[in-house]
């Protein structure tokens, strides 16, 4: 079974693991998949070859013995159900960490991306200082309230799980700030998820694909 995903030839972030295809890296890591990857320009992303694979011309996409997804969270979702690893296997705790996974991407991550979108959109404009305030507000209240449940636990249940994988992903999110050092459990809670050998490799790989693209310029 070959599993290939795809990713940017040359990410934006020039391969500091920001580009969502990190995070199907960083599960397949996790539960020692093989993979290989297919580089896209941005132009390949929007041509029919691809949007027959991701309807929205994005990356990244999954494909495995005829089965193609999209959306890192399905995508991680299906390799956490499929191997052993990122999700508990008795029932409960199994739902606890799925609703993490959903809490990561429809909790989390929506007000973290606009907060990013505004800063590096509406720099020039009058009110962007006005928006800016309510958009980081909305970002710190959700952060509280992580923080609250975090705790001083190691991960949001008991072992580490896709949902962890997800959240951390959301949280690197913010690196371009200083927001998280309010928030000292889940700056540590970061360092923590990106400490772990997997997501080490992931970066690394993410990182090599970036060099190898740019090597010729
Ligand atoms: N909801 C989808 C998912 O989770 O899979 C979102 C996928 C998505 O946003 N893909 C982006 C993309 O393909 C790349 S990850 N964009 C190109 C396009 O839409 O045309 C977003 C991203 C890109 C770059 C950085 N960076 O350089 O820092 C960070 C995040």
């Amino acid at each position: 079974m070959t599993i290939t995903i795809t990713a940017f030839e040359r990410s934006p972030d020039r391969g500091r693991g920001l580009a969502r295809d990190m995070r199907v890296r960083w599960a397949l890591e996790e539960v020692g998949q093989p993979y290989d990857v297919r580089l896209l320009s941005f132009e390949a992303m929007k041509q029919p070859g691809h949007l027959a694979l991701h309807p929205f011309g994005q990356i990244p996409t999954y494909e495995e013995n005829g089965l193609s997804l999209f959306e890192t969270g399905s995508i991680v979702f299906h390799i956490a159900e499929r191997h052993a690893g990122l999700l508990p296997r008795e029932a409960k705790a199994r739902a606890r960490a799925i609703t993490w996974i959903f809490a990561a991407l429809n909790t989390m991550e929506p007000p973290i991306v606009e907060l990013e979108t505004a800063v590096r959109e509406e720099r020039g404009k009058t009110w962007h200082a006005e928006h800016r305030a309510i958009l980081e507000g909305r970002v710190r209240t959700r952060l509280g309230q992580l923080s609250t449940h975090l705790g001083t636990a190691e991960w949001l249940e008991d072992a580490f799980s896709a949902g962890d994988l997800l959240m951390v992903s959301v949280l690197m999110r913010l690196a371009w700030s200083d927001i998280l050092d309010d928030y000292p459990n889940l700056a540590t809670y970061l360092a923590r998820g990106q400490a772990r050998p997997a997501y080490r490799r992931a970066f690394e790989a993410q990182r090599a694909a970036f060099a190898a693209a740019s090597a010729g310029d």
